[in-house]
């Protein structure tokens, strides 16, 4: 059984995101292109339509015409959000370059994972980040005449970005672009192993924004519409939601370059925010953080939530304190952001919605057959929003998708008949979701088993439900000649703090057991292994 989009199909321009986004549309015909839209909630300096739209124009054309860059050239990015992120990535895509997005807490070893990976000719960061990123850049040869700085500062010989502006604008549509060219190069574990480039095209960004647009009215928007811009502008969720969605309804937005709940409340405040784009996590904290009881957020109209599961529970004491609607969604890096997602007219709780229009979806079991109605199996997809593939990677793109063009999700759900909508239910990759941010269990099992005193190990998400979130938990089995005691546990852990990013730690601690289970062709046996967290 396919499961096909029960909302009309929409045409999907082939052209190119940076003209579809600069076009006129029905959004931009009717808004003030000159007031603020994208706002710092710290500073309240703010740029409008116009000026973003002008500025990466020229931009564009500086960076072919002054940096010498050219089409398919990947420029890695690694910031935190910064108000003029949109002209960087605007500009980047009119020049039709690649871009490739990366978490600025990142270690060293994780920058150049990526920098490496996707083969960057440029990069753009922050003056902090220098250090760690020329260490990795002076060792690979990339010339400090190809770093790029947000902000006004010359440090290091590297240059403001905006400084190489040309003094033409480029002209779109752009010569020579298609909607097949790769746009981003983002990075996902996908349903096994380390991350790995996601190739996302123009095309899925463009079909992306009109299905976001069409899978709910209420997308359409309201004329006083603010958003709440904390999710990072390096994932897909805030790329899409905060950046290319905002940009095309000419939404404004709160930029903030971390998530701090009292900020939140306070901008929400100020702003008179009316859309928030959310993770479970931060529902709990709207929910339950006795200092969001200080401010008055009943401006909120209605509130998103993606990249995990929220419990039904969560739903109910949220909505105790926010009157707004909320709707779930589900998507992927790999499907450009949500594919599912909860229409606010329908939304049975705990569901994740309806299919996003030009999907389609089915649902196989164990045995790799498909399954119908209200039977539970892994959630596979078809549609414009679906990743190129996987960068440079044969094999993981070989167990992807299926000779007949379906991509594999690794999730597990059902389609409910009596209400029409998806759930989901259980995830049978190896991922490992920390308040929304991917954790590949292989990662950290690589680092622990560089440790001598590691014989086997194995790391499984264990979920913490005051928190709403899943924790990474490792066992661990000691060479022989260790003592499995709290001081060692200790060593193993501070061993992986010390060279993973933060949201990748041990926070659900490490345990010691006799042998991992393994099947006969030595593959971990995940699933038993999440029994143990069940015996606690
Ligand atoms: P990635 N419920 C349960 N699990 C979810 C949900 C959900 N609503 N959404 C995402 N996941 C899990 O690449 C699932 O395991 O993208 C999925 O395979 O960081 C994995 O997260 C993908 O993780 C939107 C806009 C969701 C964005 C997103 C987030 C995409 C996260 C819905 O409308």
């Amino acid at each position: 059984m396919i499961y096909k989009a029960t909302v009309p199909a929409i045409p999907i321009p082939d052209t190119d995101l940076f003209s579809f986004l600069l076009e006129s549309n029905e959004f931009n015909q009717s808004k003030d292109l000159n007031s603020p839209l994208n706002i710092d909630g710290e500073s309240g300096k703010s740029l409008s339509w116009n000026y973003i739209r002008q500025q990466s124009s020229l931009l564009a054309t500086g960076w072919k015409q002054n940096v010498g860059l050219s089409k398919g050239d990947t420029v890695a990015i690694f910031a935190p959000n910064q108000i003029d992120h949109a002209i960087l990535y605007l500009s980047l895509l009119g020049a039709q370059c690649t871009i490739s997005p990366g978490n600025p807490a990142y270690t060293e070893a994780e920058f150049e994972h990526q920098i490496t990976n996707c083969r960057a000719s440029a990069l753009v960061t922050v003056a902090g980040l220098l250090p760690v990123l020329l260490n990795i850049t002076d060792k690979i040869g990339l010339p400090r005449s190809k770093i790029f700085l947000f902000g006004d500062k010359q440090v290091e010989g590297c240059r403001p970005y905006h400084s190489i502006k040309g003094t033409t604008e480029v002209s779109a549509p752009i010569q020579g672009s298609r909607g097949d060219d790769v746009a981003f190069i983002c990075y996902s574990s996908g349903t096994t192993g380390l991350a790995k480039g996601v190739m996302l095209t123009h095309g899925n960004f463009i079909a992306q924004i009109l299905q976001s647009v069409r899978v709910d009215p209420e997308n359409e928007g309201d004329a006083d519409d603010v958003i709440l811009g904390f999710l990072p502008f390096y994932h897909i969720y805030g790329l899409t939601s905060l950046v290319f969605n905002a940009y095309y309804k000419v939404t404004p937005v709160i930029i903030m370059a971390r998530y701090d709940l009292e900020l939140l409340c306070q901008l929400v405040e100020k702003y008179k925010v009316t859309l928030a784009s959310i993770v479970p996590p931060v529902a709990v904290h709207l929910a339950k953080a006795p200092i969001v009881t200080k401010y008055n957020l009943s401006s909120i109209r209605l509130i998103g939530c993606g990249a995990a599961p929220l419990s039904r529970e969560h739903i109910e004491a949220l909505a105790k304190r926010i009157p707004a609607k909320l709707v779930q969604g589900y998507g992927m890096t790999e499907t450009t952001s949500g594919v599912i997602s909860q229409g606010v007219e329908g939304g049975v709780a705990g569901s994740i919605g309806i299919l996003s229009p030009n999907m389609e979806c089915k649902i196989i079991n164990t045995e790799g057959k498909e399954v119908g109605d209200d039977q539970e199996g892994e959630f596979l997809f078809r549609g414009p929003s679906i990743m190129k593939g996987y960068y440079n990677n044969d094999k993981a793109n070989a167990e992807t998708f299926t000779t007949d063009g379906w991509m594999r999700t690794g999730d597990v759900g059902k389609y409910d008949s009596k209400s029409g909508e998806f759930f989901i239910l259980d995830r049978i990759k190896e991922l490992i979701k920390f308040k929304g941010f991917q954790v590949a269990p292989a990662e950290l099992e690589a680092i622990l088993t560089g440790l001598d005193i590691v014989a086997d190990c194995c790391v499984v998400g264990l979920y913490d439900e005051s928190q709403a979130t899943e924790i990474p938990r490792a066992y661990v089995v000691v060479q022989p000649n260790v003592e499995a005691n709290e001081k060692t546990a200790k060593l193993i852990n501070d061993y992986v703090t010390k060279n993973v990013t933060n949201y990748k730690k041990l926070r659900g601690g490490v345990k010691f057991v006799s042998a991992i289970p393994k099947s006969p062709s030595g593959k971990i046996l995940r699933r038993e292994v999440k029994e143990w967290l069940k015996e606690e």
